[in-house]
Parts: structure tokens; C-alpha cells; sequence
């Protein structure tokens, strides 16, 4: 089996360098009343509840995730639009908290460049966002940040995007428009050893197009960057299996082996404890000797 594109290559994320010569675990927490899986989790009365977060946190670093990726936007198909200033109150004491209780890289999952430069002073290492930065001022407060980049394809927005996808080559098209956003940063002054590509699964995507994605990954880690996969708990298991979201692990696992088998350095998964059991028996397999 051979390893991604990418292997070897590593990140530098404030002070911090992840090692990306093997697959890694990003845990995700929402900050968010809505998230499909785990929204309303973490919110009480629209503020963080940070002892309990914390505590999670610690668990998913315990339990072998190098990143936590924590977002205060719901993305899900129909979610109500959020401001700049609640985007802020959910996530902002979240990474002051977290920056002191837990060692891993602290990832901001947001499009919006006021919450980019507020989250990097309080502790974020690394900015991944689903619209890869095409919001008016996010390329430039992100370029300044210095932080790696993660660049999300999309098709359309979040309250309309799983109406009607349409691709005449999803292969194409989703690497297509990551190259056009690789050149967007790079003109911007980041550098390419600090850019990460997602075909952002479930977004503006039917069943169809995800399997074509997930099954010619590696066509994505081939552009040269290492590549993130999130499949943890999305709807294409439900679609696969008919299996309602608390019943969705054996599914996201499945989905995880198959993403790091075909290239993906970075899983962003909500079961952080079971996934790392799949990277270990992939690495398994990929390091035995066979005659
Ligand atoms: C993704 C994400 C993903 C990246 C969400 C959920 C839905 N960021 N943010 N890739 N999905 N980079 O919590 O699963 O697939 S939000």
C-alpha cells in the first residue's frame, strides 16, 4: 500500500509542527446550537460551557487526536445564518480555554476573516474554512496570520447546496477549483508547505459524487498537498446503510479507513478514540514486510 503523495510533509502551526508522515486525527467540536451531530452539546443559554468542553477536549487528545477543529457556524444544509459578534462569543473563550488546558493544535473552522485574527491571538494554529477563504478580507487577514490554510470545495452555499448538485465531472471540477484557491493563497503570499485541500465531502455533493470522490482520493493527494477528509457521521451512511445519526460509527469508520487508504493525511472525525484504532491497523498493514 503506498502512503500519500504528501507523506513527509509537515505543518507549522504557532509553534507547533505536525508531522503529517502519517495520517493524523482532527476532533471536531462545535460551538453551535445546530450542528447536525453534536450541536447543542456544548451551548448553554448561547455561551460555551467550557469545563465540560475542556474536559472532551482533553479526552480526544488523550485519545489520539493531534488537532481540534472548533467552529461556531453551523454549515448544515438549512442552518440560520450567524453573526460576526456570536460567531465570536461561541468560539473566542473556547480557544483561551483550550490554549491553556490542552496540547494539541487548536483549529478554527470559520469563514469569516474578524473571527480568523481573534481566534490566531487566542491560540489557533491552524484556520480551515469551507468557502477556502473566498470571503472579502479572509485571503489577507489568513495570509497574515501565518497560519496553515485548509481550502474546503464547496458547490453553492450551505441553506441551498443539497438541493440540486450538478457536476459534469466532479473529479474535475472539485480539483479544478482547489487549484484556482492554491493560486489565490499563493498569490497572497502563503506557502504552499502551509496549504491543506479538502473536497469537502456532503457539500454541494449527491451520493454519487462523494463515492467518486472518497474512491479517486487520491487523484487529490496527487496535486502535492495534503489532503482532509471529513466523513465522520454525514449522510451519505444514512443514504449507504439507513442508519440514523447516533448509529453512524461503524459507517464513518469504514469511511476513515477508505480516506486514509487513498491518500488523506487529516481525518476530522466526531469519534476520535475509534478512529485512531483504524490508523493503527492501517499503519500495521502498510509497515509489514511481505516476501
Ligand atoms: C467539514 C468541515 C469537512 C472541513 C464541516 C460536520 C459538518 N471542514 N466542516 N471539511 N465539515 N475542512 O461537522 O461534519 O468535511 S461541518
Amino acid at each position: 500500500m503506498k502512503p500519500s503523495e504528501s507523506a513527509g510533509a509537515s505543518l507549522r502551526c504557532a509553534g507547533t509542527v505536525l508531522d503529517l508522515s502519517t495520517p493524523i486525527i482532527m476532533g471536531v467540536l462545535n460551538i453551535t446550537p445546530d450542528s447536525f451531530s453534536d450541536g447543542g452539546r456544548w451551548l448553554v443559554d448561547g455561551r460555551a460551557d467550557l469545563d465540560a468542553l475542556c474536559r472532551e477536549a482533553v479526552a480526544m487528545v488523550d485519545a489520539g487526536a493531534s488537532i481540534l477543529d472548533i467552529g461556531g457556524e453551523s454549515t448544515r444544509p438549512g442552518a440560520t445564518p450567524v453573526s460576526e459578534q456570536q460567531e465570536l462569543d461561541r468560539v473566542l473563550p473556547v480557544f483561551e480555554a483550550l490554549s491553556r488546558e490542552c496540547d494539541a493544535v487548536l483549529s478554527l473552522d470559520s469563514s469569516t476573516p474578524a473571527v480568523m485574527r481573534a481566534a490566531a491571538s487566542a491560540g489557533a494554529g491552524l484556520l480551515n474554512d469551507v468557502r477556502a477563504f473566498a470571503r472579502d478580507g479572509a485571503l489577507e487577514a489568513a495570509a497574515e496570520l501565518g497560519l496553515p490554510l485548509c481550502l474546503m470545495h464547496m458547490q453553492g452555499q450551505p441553506n441551498t447546496m443539497q438541493q440540486a448538485p450538478q457536476y459534469q465531472d466532479v473529479l474535475t471540477e472539485v480539483q479544478g477549483f482547489l487549484e484556482l484557491r492554491v493560486s489565490a493563497c499563493v498569490s497572497a503570499g502563503v506557502p504552499r508547505s502551509q496549504i491543506v485541500i479538502d473536497p469537502g465531502f456532503g457539500f454541494g455533493k449527491t451520493l454519487e459524487h462523494n463515492l467518486s470522490l472518497l474512491a479517486r482520493l487520491d487523484l487529490l493527494a496527487g496535486m502535492g498537498f495534503p489532503v482532509m477528509a471529513g466523513l465522520s457521521r454525514k449522510s451519505l451512511i444514512a443514504k449507504l446503510t439507513g442508519r440514523e445519526i447516533d448509529d453512524r460509527l461503524p459507517g464513518s469508520l469504514a469511511l476513515a479507513m477508505l480516506a486514509a487508504q487513498n491518500g488523506a493525511s487529516i481525518l476530522r472525525v466526531h469519534d476520535v478514540a475509534e478512529t485512531a484504532d483504524v490508523l493503527r491497523i492501517l499503519e500495521a498493514v502498510r509497515n509489514v514486510h511481505t516476501p
